[in-house]
């Protein structure tokens, strides 16, 4: 049913008792269309000692929670109030047929520019869970960005103990300089660019010197309960982990999928990640305080990261709140894994494994039509004539790429161009199912490292079974990419380090209870091997979530045919589709 325009904040209180409080109370009915109107507009924020002007939803950092019950249509208008052009990309969420709602910019749809607006109408099918928006041009998501909650259809419940609180935990960074500013000039002089300032919990740096006290996060918790967490990596270029002193979770779901639950004490998130964990709190009285921690894990050269640690609170009922930045800075700060702790991050990928069962099946692929080998990883461009560059060796850009083909981005919509059947000059089908000049993956780099340039797409046809195993590379450092496919799940059937055998890594493929996620990373100096079905027709990116990484071209898409039945088709465009 479709209700009339009503704002969100509105919505929440006739639909929930509270809206972020205790649980999501009942939802009268059994299936909704949810209305959010988002105003993407600037606003003065003040962290770390400096006030900066950054691009929100409706004035607010991070941004408002969309909140839906699996089943739901959902029906957000965005409303473009800055100067910056902007799309928003629902992370996660399948799109069945509504392509048109995804958002990446030059993908999906045309940038929606300053003053205009756009719907994304989209219906939640089949999930239930954490996922998150955030914006999908240039590095506009280093502010723009919120989570998306997910309920269990009415009177189902979760297949875990029911959560006395349900609390969302967004990591970012903070950037005392303006990001656009920063990725600009990295591409105008081919270097690496500058790194963020601090990582963030809920849009708090946490106690800094001299600054204002109240930048920390606080999670207020009351003794001997179950909190349901609902992490998200929003992060533009940082792997995390996390951990709160003394505690330990119980993992339960990843992007929006149930796993089978495992305890750890440190959690591994890549941005573009989720995680629902459970943390029990002790029974103690009152008057106790933990900190959390999250600082990244990554392979890369010291200096070309940032390397800080973002400090929260956890604090007991019965707490002194107005605690200041020394009675902070007296805890102890949790042991987190070395930095580069990539058996660590191995060891824990392992231990996820979906449900499986009969009400929360696993629907992997069991026989595949077509298999892929993607070679990912770094590379340079030539640095043009008449310039002089700041990448590897002072001759180069740095670039990167699939398969050696660093993607340029088009200047209208692929799916546009798909569509009405313009796409000549836009984009060739050419994509190459394995690299052209293999080599020692994971070896000695080759020593020429030159990516080609293109805008090339693999065609699927409908309900084809898809194999992919990325590879990732040694060129210019091994480093783990998180890669995210858009308009679809799909299931992590195998990891390895070194180079992938075909011959004697897939009889050891989990097709049983391997875990479903939406961005899965490529272990550094090693390889993943995924499986889906292409029902979703549409043109869908895929990329490293590393903001740099898809910056360098680390990203392609996958163009799926329509199926013969009418619901296995792409709908044709709303009206209000932004023109390039
Ligand atoms: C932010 O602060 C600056 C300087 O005080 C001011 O000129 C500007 O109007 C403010 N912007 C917003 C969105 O409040
Ligand atoms: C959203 O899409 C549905 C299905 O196509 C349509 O019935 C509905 O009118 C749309 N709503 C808006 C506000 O565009
Ligand atoms: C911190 O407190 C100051 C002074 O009360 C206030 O102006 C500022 O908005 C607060 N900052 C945050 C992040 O809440
Ligand atoms: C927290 O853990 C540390 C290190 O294991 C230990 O020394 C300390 O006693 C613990 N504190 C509480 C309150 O459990
Ligand atoms: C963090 O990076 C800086 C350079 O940016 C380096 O000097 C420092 O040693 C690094 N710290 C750690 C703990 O790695
Ligand atoms: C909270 O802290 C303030 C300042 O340190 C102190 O005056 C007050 O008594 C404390 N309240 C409680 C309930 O501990
Ligand atoms: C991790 O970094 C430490 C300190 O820089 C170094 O000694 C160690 O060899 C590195 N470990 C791996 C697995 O690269
Ligand atoms: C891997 O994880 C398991 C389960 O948490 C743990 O028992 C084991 O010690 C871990 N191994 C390494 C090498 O971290
Ligand atoms: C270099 O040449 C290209 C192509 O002629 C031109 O577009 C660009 O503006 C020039 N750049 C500089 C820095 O002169
Ligand atoms: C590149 O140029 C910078 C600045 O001029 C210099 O510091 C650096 O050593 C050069 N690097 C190489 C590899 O030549
Ligand atoms: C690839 O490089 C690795 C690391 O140097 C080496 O151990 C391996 O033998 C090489 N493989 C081939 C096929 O040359
Ligand atoms: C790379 O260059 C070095 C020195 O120029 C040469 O010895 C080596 O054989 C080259 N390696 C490859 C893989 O071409
Ligand atoms: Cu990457």
């Amino acid at each position: 049913m479709v209700m009339p325009f009503i704002p969100s904040s509105f919505l929440c209180v006739l639909l929930f008792l509270t809206c972020f409080g205790n649980l999501y109370p009942r939802v009268a009915l059994a299936s909704v269309t949810r209305h959010y109107k988002f105003n993407i507009r600037l606003k003065n924020v003040t962290r770390m000692c400096a006030t900066k002007t950054i691009i929100t939803v409706n004035g607010k950092f991070p941004g408002p929670p969309v909140l839906a019950r699996e089943g739901d249509r959902v029906v957000i208008k965005v409303v473009n109030l800055v100067a910056n052009n902007i799309s928003i990309h629902w992370h996660g969420i399948r799109q069945l047929q509504s392509g048109w709602a995804d958002g990446p910019a030059y993908i999906t749809q045309c940038p929606i520019q300053t003053g205009q607006s756009y719907v994304y109408n989209y219906t939640i099918t089949g999930q239930r869970g954490t996922l998150w928006y955030h914006a999908h041009i240039s590095w506009i998501r280093a502010t723009l960005y919120g989570p998306i909650i997910i309920l269990p259809k009415q009177n189902e419940s979760y297949p875990f103990v029911k959560p006395y609180k349900e609390v969302t935990v967004m990591f970012g960074e903070w950037w005392k300089a303006d990001t656009e500013a920063v990725i600009n000039q990295a591409i105008q002089t081919g270097a690496g660019p500058n790194n963020s300032d601090s990582y963030t919990i809920n849009g708090f740096p946490g106690p800094s010197k001299n600054c204002s006290s109240n930048e920390t996060y606080r999670l207020k918790v009351k003794p001997g309960k179950t909190y349901l967490l609902r992490l998200i990596n929003a992060a533009l270029n940082d792997e995390l982990f996390f951990k709160i002193a003394n505690h330990t979770f119980t993992v339960v779901d990843t992007d929006a999928s149930y796993v089978k639950p495992f305890e750890t004490d440190t959690i591994y998130i890549a941005p573009g990640q989720t995680n629902m964990v459970l943390l029990k709190t002790k029974n103690i009285s009152s008057n106790a305080k933990f900190l959390m921690a999250a600082r990244p894990y990554s392979t890369a050269a010291s200096g070309t990261f940032d390397n800080t640690t973002v400090i929260g609170l956890l604090e007991y009922d019965g707490n002194n709140i107005t605690s200041t930045n020394s009675s902070i800075t007296n805890l102890a700060v949790p042991p987190l894994p070395p930095i580069n702790a990539t058996t660590y991050v191995a060891n824990w990928t392992n231990q996820l494994h979906s449900l499986a069962n009969s009400r929360f099946p696993v629907n992997v692929p069991q026989t595949i039509q077509r298999r892929f080998f993607f070679v990912v990883g770094l590379g340079t461009n030539p640095c043009p004539k008449n310039q002089t560059c700041q990448g590897p060796t002072n001759t180069t850009k740095f670039a990167a790429s699939v398969n050696n083909i660093s993607f340029q981005m088009p200047t209208t919509a692929l799916l546009q161009a798909h569509y009405y059947q313009r796409w000549k000059g836009v984009y060739t089908t050419d994509f190459p199912n394995t690299p052209l000049v293999p080599f020692n993956y994971t070896g000695t780099p080759p020593n020429n490292t030159v990516v080609t340039n293109g805008t090339k797409l693999v065609v699927l046809q409908f309900n084809t079974t898809v194999e992919l195993v990325l590879q990732g590379t040694s060129i210019l450092g091994a480093e783990n990419h998180p890669f995210h496919l858009h308009g679809y799940n799909f299931y992590v059937v195998g990891q390895g380090s070194g180079n992938f055998n075909s011959t004697t890594d897939p009889p050891k493929f989990n097709l049983v209870d391997p875990d479903e996620r939406n961005t899965i990373g490529v272990p550094s100096g090693g390889w993943v091997a995924i499986r889906f079905r292409a029902d979703n027709p549409g043109v869908w990116f895929m990329h490293c979530h590393i903001e740099i990484h898809i910056s360098w071209g680390l990203r392609m898409a996958w163009l799926v045919m329509d199926g013969q039945l009418p619901n296995q088709r792409l709908l044709p465009p709303p009206a209000d589709l932004p023109k390039c």
